[in-house]
């Protein structure tokens, strides 16, 4: 296999609000997700999480799916509510039991783990003191993560601080698609401010705990590009970029907010104090980048109901293009220099995903976008870019947040109301290539 790497980390990744369930056991409390799925009209056919995989009781089973596959790594988070169920304060220890575990279960595997601090899920108890809007949210993130270097620290050796911040935030405060539901683009940049700054404590914590092992972020890196070559379109697509990847990106490496969109969003801009800048560049160890598509897009048609920066552009067609990963990656390894990347997340969903009668998935379509998208990534590598790791989204169908249980993303295939897990091609295509070390 292609890697600089003498243990490339091949695995799957997952998100605790996804596929756990079990919202109230031990100790847990009611997280922003919680009382989000449970608002009539926010998820399709009004689907909750209370179950969903099931993970927080079946979790040895899914470790035996990854024995099968032969990954030797797993991405997961962890839930906030969980460890801390107020958000501060006391550790829920049994909480906490639960991680433990699991790592160990994946450590006695040779499986190594990779955690997510955030991964869009936090206590509502914080939620309802303004969650990322409130600044006080940054020393509370940061004490979380505090608590989990301390507590897993001596067996985890990669952190992702957060997952997506670039999504999650935009969807929760622009878009309404996530928790809170708010659709105003001013509160969404000032969240994403404000967990840039949580994001840059966090890994100044690590530091100065001085914890063993490799620390970064996880940011969508879709690759935005113009529908036509008309200069409206070209220039929605650079605003597009800009509002999804450099807004973000550039500050995390030290270039600050971009000039460009920064003069674009004008009012919109958020509040920045002195010393936010330095905080938010603190040095990390990898780039954890999410790849899925290339997106296509036009020059916006005004939504009214849609304040702000959204009418920039329209996503007019979504396209599955290795070719957009490879040159995403490269990219992003000349504009930055990141120390190192991980893939965290690639992956394609698809709606309507059923078994056959005879009890199989046959999802071809999956495996040609995997296979297709390895051959990039070890492009990307023979090319010069040090990616350490790759893990595909999902080991399993799991909830899809707004869109329910209506998008399958998982090698096996999850049978909620039985809560069998079924092998798809592609998780046997996945086992294949781990075993043979080639496409
Ligand atoms: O399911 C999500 C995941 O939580 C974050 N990245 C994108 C995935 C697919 O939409």
């Amino acid at each position: 296999m292609q890697s600089k790497s003498p243990r490339f980390l091949w695995g799957t990744a997952t998100a605790a609000f996804q596929i756990e369930g079990a919202p109230a056991a031990d100790g847990k409390r009611e997280s922003n997700w919680d009382r989000f799925s449970h608002t009539p009209g926010k998820i399709t056919d009004g689907h909750t999480a209370d179950v969903t995989c099931d993970h927080y009781h079946r979790w040895h089973e899914d470790l035996k799916l990854m024995e099968w596959l032969g990954v030797n790594a797993y991405r997961f988070s962890i839930c906030w509510s969980r460890v801390l169920p107020r958000g501060k304060g006391r550790v829920n220890q049994a909480g906490l039991d639960f991680y433990q575990h699991l790592i160990d279960g994946l450590l006695d595997r040779g499986i190594t783990p990779l955690v997510t601090i955030w991964h869009g899920d936090h206590p509502q108890e914080l939620e309802s003191a303004g969650g990322w809007l409130n600044r006080d949210m940054i020393a509370h993130y940061a004490d979380y993560a505090g608590v989990l270097f301390e507590r897993l620290g001596d067996r985890v050796r990669h952190w992702i601080t957060l997952n997506e911040p670039n999504c999650f935030l935009y969807q929760g405060y622009g878009d309404g698609l996530c928790p809170p539901g708010h659709t105003d683009w001013k509160l969404a940049y000032q969240a994403v401010h404000h967990a840039l700054v949580g994001h840059g404590e966090a890994v100044r914590r690590f530091r100065d705990m001085r914890m063993p092992g490799d620390i970064g972020i996880t940011m969508s890196c879709m690759q935005w590009s113009p529908a036509t070559d008309s200069a409206k379109d070209q220039r929605a697509a650079e605003l597009a970029d800009h509002q999804n990847n450099l807004w973000l990106l550039d500050p995390l490496h030290g270039r600050g907010y971009p000039e460009l969109y920064r003069t674009f969003l004008g009012e919109l801009a958020p509040a920045v104090r002195d010393g936010d800048q330095d905080v938010i560049a603190s040095p990390t160890d990898f780039l954890g980048v999410n790849y899925y598509q290339n997106m296509h897009v036009a020059a916006g048609t005004l939504q009214p109901d849609r304040a702000g920066p959204i009418q920039a552009y329209t996503t007019v067609h979504k396209e599955n293009s290795p070719a957009a990963f490879l040159a995403g990656l490269k990219r992003l390894n000349q504009r930055y220099g990141p120390r190192t990347f991980i893939v965290t997340e690639n992956g394609l969903y698809k709606k309507d995903e059923t078994l056959a009668e005879d009890g199989t998935c046959d999802d071809h379509d999956r495996v040609d976008y995997l296979r297709t998208h390895v051959a990039a990534l070890q492009d990307a590598i023979a090319s010069g870019v040090d990616i350490r790791g790759y893990c595909i989204w999902s080991l399993m169908d799991n909830f899809e947040w707004s869109a329910g249980f209506t998008a399958r993303y998982g090698l096996f295939f999850t049978d909620y109301p039985t809560q069998k897990r079924v092998a798809k091609s592609s998780a046997r295509w996945y086992r294949d290539f781990l075993k043979e070390g080639r496409l």
